[in-house]
């Protein structure tokens, strides 16, 4: 290759990893022909994993869609025309407006995902002040992601921001990963290179896991395998051990916190007559009692440790009491606010770079919200109730509509940026929901078992066919720059830019009053926080990257610990709430005011066991993100897919490693390949989420997809239970 002809593009990825990797993408006539990472030796490189590395193949994939479609066959098959986008804008103008005039504007649902998270093009606010100028629309609350720990830091702590920046982990003597993979699912580009640095440092690692996941096989010097959704009885009895030895800080508990004595009487059993022991926990967890009093007492005599509680246990029935009780533990250790500590309570962000995303394309209110109360109070379930529709229960709602006790009767939905049918609970009923809905528009890159069923299909360009602002989550800390590397491809536009063009249609009217430059400028000039940081705009844009130096660690709520007179918590008391007033009002047994183990549905003791005796996992894949990617060559040979099943589990079943299984319960059957290993805890499978959902004429899907398992309930602190289900498994005959 002539290498004068190759340009080099330094750009981002715009991913729901959450990572954002520098890149270099190597253009010749048009086309990428070479992704590299990060080139910096000023700074620590940001090195880019095998989904940015495997971007090229995703831009240049020859079943990208093309053009607008229209669908000529049944829903779900597949069969689609070409169409203009004149026809495309057209139709979709008369179907919103025949919604409006027959129904009302309720009806028209509307809802963005995570498939492309940037300031400007993602389109997810356009879209949405489109529909509010029409009108108004509905849409769903729940943060799929994390709303169990939203509920949990916003009961306890009042703000989401509870994140220490990562080179605070070099200063911590122990780290225990909590249902923490970040090997796999990365938790900010730079995250494993901290903890492996922490690991050559001498910092002890021990991780809790169902699953002797790879970050545990990498980095830990413990593996403590565990029931899933089991996790808030481990640590409510090694609250016991810690107050039974007298190693609780008693002083950072009286100046800190709240609640405290309640929780108190809860774990040694003087509220309910039974004491929380090691030996309590260990017929719940199946962890062996000692293993949690060790636990418990290299926690509690070990400072500063910083204990890493995630989401993934959080996504579950109850799974808001896993993140609360680990926030519990924190205080009870001191750990809060110090560095080389952690507050606990899942998100892990801090408030570096992300006011890209606040600040971008300025919305408006929703006609068919207004005068509700706001959601993010999250513990304010009023809205929620009264005039959204929980996140995993939309299809639900497409089915059963008011008669049901949703809201409205939804007649059109628009979904962009996500694949839900394949991303949300209970495949099957997603599929019969969209069977049977009147209309629904789709924008998306392919089509994904969701645009299947859509009625029109949109076709979107592609992150490296675009300038775009994009940041990190949850860490950092640094700001990116999308560069456009090669023109769109066919006629695809943005999500963006197809709002705007059908708001020029509808005659509203400076609806898009800057060009693309002078937005991508104002975000990041007029914006306080990255004004200040990023001085020279055009050096960010041509170097794709602004990274902030940090004097010392970012320590979530240090300045409360410092200075509590000055810098209150931002909860009703000011101060950290093992017992919330706030939930407590809620009078809701499955929402306690202090954090509790409370068994739920489809768990362990469940006599639902008896049918299906398997406790499943639907943890995030490493070669994709989701179900995007899920149709890279490339990504799919680097991990087959398979299910974690263990062989005490295997062998009964007469299942041998590379079998082909079916694991099915009562919403439904996939086929799969078995994977026999000891990495998973006994009783227990685990199938990466994300694989395109494909059902044979026997109903059977024979792409493996994780949600025609899981259900489609929410806990009462909004989680969306992807990881609490019961199946069985069997080897295909
Ligand atoms: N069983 C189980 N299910 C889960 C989870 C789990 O743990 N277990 N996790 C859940 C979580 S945390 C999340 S965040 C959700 C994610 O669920 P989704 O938001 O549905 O995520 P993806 O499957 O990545 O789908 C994103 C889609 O956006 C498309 N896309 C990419 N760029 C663009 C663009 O610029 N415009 C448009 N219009 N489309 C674009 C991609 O091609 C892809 O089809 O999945 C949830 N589902
Ligand atoms: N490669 C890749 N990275 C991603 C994503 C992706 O799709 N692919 N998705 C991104 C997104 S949108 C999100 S929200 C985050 C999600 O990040 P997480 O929520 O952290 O990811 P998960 O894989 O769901 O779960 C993490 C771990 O929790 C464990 N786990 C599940 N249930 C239990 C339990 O009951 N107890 C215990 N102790 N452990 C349990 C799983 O075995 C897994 O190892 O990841 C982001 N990163
Ligand atoms: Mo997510």
């Amino acid at each position: 290759m002539d290498q004068n002809d190759v340009k080099i593009v330094r750009t981002t990825s715009a991913f729901d990893c959450g990572g954002r990797c520098p890149l270099r993408l190597h253009v010749k006539s048009g086309k990428i022909v070479r992704v590299e990472g990060d080139d910096t030796v000023e700074s620590e490189q940001l090195r880019a994993c095998l989904r940015c590395r495997a971007l090229r193949k995703e831009v240049h994939h020859p079943d990208r869609l093309k053009y607008p479609l229209k669908r000529v066959g049944p829903k779900g098959k597949g069969e689609f025309e070409r169409i203009s986008w004149d026809e495309a804008y057209e139709t979709i103008i008369e179907k919103l407006t025949y919604v409006r005039e027959t129904y009302g504007n309720s009806n028209i649902f509307f809802s963005s995902g995570g498939g492309y998270l940037a300031a400007l093009h993602g389109g997810g606010v356009a879209t949405a002040k489109l529909l509010s100028l029409l009108g108004g629309y509905t849409t769903n609350y729940g943060n799929v992601s994390s709303e169990g720990a939203v509920y949990a830091v916003m009961s306890q702590y009042g703000s989401v921001m509870v994140g220490n920046s990562r080179d605070d982990l070099l200063n911590s003597r122990l780290i225990i990963m909590w249902g923490w993979d970040p090997v796999r699912m990365i938790s900010g580009t730079n995250t494993t290179n901290y903890l492996l640095r922490a690991k050559e440092s001498g910092i002890k690692i021990i991780c809790v896991d169902p699953r002797y996941h790879d970050s545990a096989a990498t980095l830990a010097d413990q593996w403590i395998p565990i029931k899933p959704g089991t996790d808030t009885a481990m640590m409510v009895s090694m609250a016991y051990v810690i107050i039974k030895e007298n190693c609780h800080d008693q002083a950072f508990l009286d100046k800190y916190t709240i609640g405290f004595d309640k929780f108190k009487d809860y774990v040694l059993g003087i509220e309910d007559g039974i004491e929380k022991t090691p030996a309590w926990a260990e017929a719940i967890t199946s962890v062996p009692a000692t293993s949690i009093k060790r636990l418990a007492e290299e926690y509690a005599s070990t400072k500063p440790a910083a204990l890493m509680d995630c989401q993934g246990p959080a996504r579950s029935a109850m799974g808001e009491q896993y993140n609360r009780c680990a926030m519990t533990l924190c205080a009870m250790t001191g750990n809060v606010g110090r560095k080389g500590g952690s507050a606990g309570g899942g998100l892990m962000g801090i408030p570096v770079g992300h006011m890209f995303r606040s600040s971008s394309f300025p919305g408006m209110k929703n006609p068919v919200e207004t005068g509700g109360p706001s959601i993010r109070g999250t513990l304010d379930l009023n809205l929620r109730l009264v005039r959204r529709i929980h996140t995993n229960k939309m299809f639900d709602a497409m089915l059963k509509g008011k008669a049901g006790g949703y809201p409205t009767d939804i007649k059109l939905a628009w979904f962009i940026n996500n694949n839900f049918l394949n991303q949300l609970g209970n495949t099957n009923k997603a599929a019969r929901a969209l069977s049977q809905l009147d209309f629904l528009i789709v924008n998306d890159l392919f089509m994904t078992p969701t645009g299947r069923y859509a009625d029109i299909l949109l076709p979107v360009t592609h992150v490296a066919e675009r300038n775009d602002l994009t940041r990190p989550w949850p860490s950092g800390p640094y700001y990116t720059h999308v560069n456009k590397a090669v023109e769109p491809l066919g006629e695809c536009k943005s999500d963006f830019q197809i709002a705007c063009e059908l708001a020029e249609r509808l005659n509203f009217d400076d609806f898009n009053p800057l060009s693309e430059d002078e937005w991508l400028r104002t975000f990041v000039e007029k914006n306080p926080e990255t004004g200040s940081q990023i001085k020279d705009y055009d050096k960010f844009r041509e170097e794709g990257i602004h990274r902030v130096k940090l004097k010392e660690p970012i320590i979530a709520f240090k300045e409360q610990i410092e200075d509590l007179e000055n810098n209150p918590f931002s909860t009703p008391s000011g101060k950290i709430e093992i017992f919330s007033q706030r939930v407590a009002d809620l009078n809701n047994p499955l929402c306690p005011p202090i954090p509790k183990y409370v068994g739920s549905w489809e768990d362990i003791n469940d006599p639902l066991t008896e049918k299906y005796p398997l406790q499943m996992l639907t943890p995030h894949p490493k070669n994709r993100v989701h179900s995007h990617l899920g149709n890279i060559d490339w990504l799919k040979e680097i991990e087959p897919h398979r299910a974690w099943i263990n062989p005490v589990d295997a062998e009964p079943r007469g299942i041998e490693d590379g079998d082909e299984i079916l694991v099915h319960n009562d919403r439904g059957k996939i086929s799969i390949t078995a994977w026999v290993t000891e990495r998973i805890i006994p009783g227990v499978v685990s199938i990466f989420e994300g694989t395109w959902y494909d059902p044979d004429e026997h109903g059977i899907c024979r792409g493996g997809c994780a949600n025609v398992l899981t259900n489609d309930k929410y806990s009462e602190g909004g989680a969306s239970t992807l990881n609490t289900l019961l199946v069985e498994v069997s080897k295909a005959s």
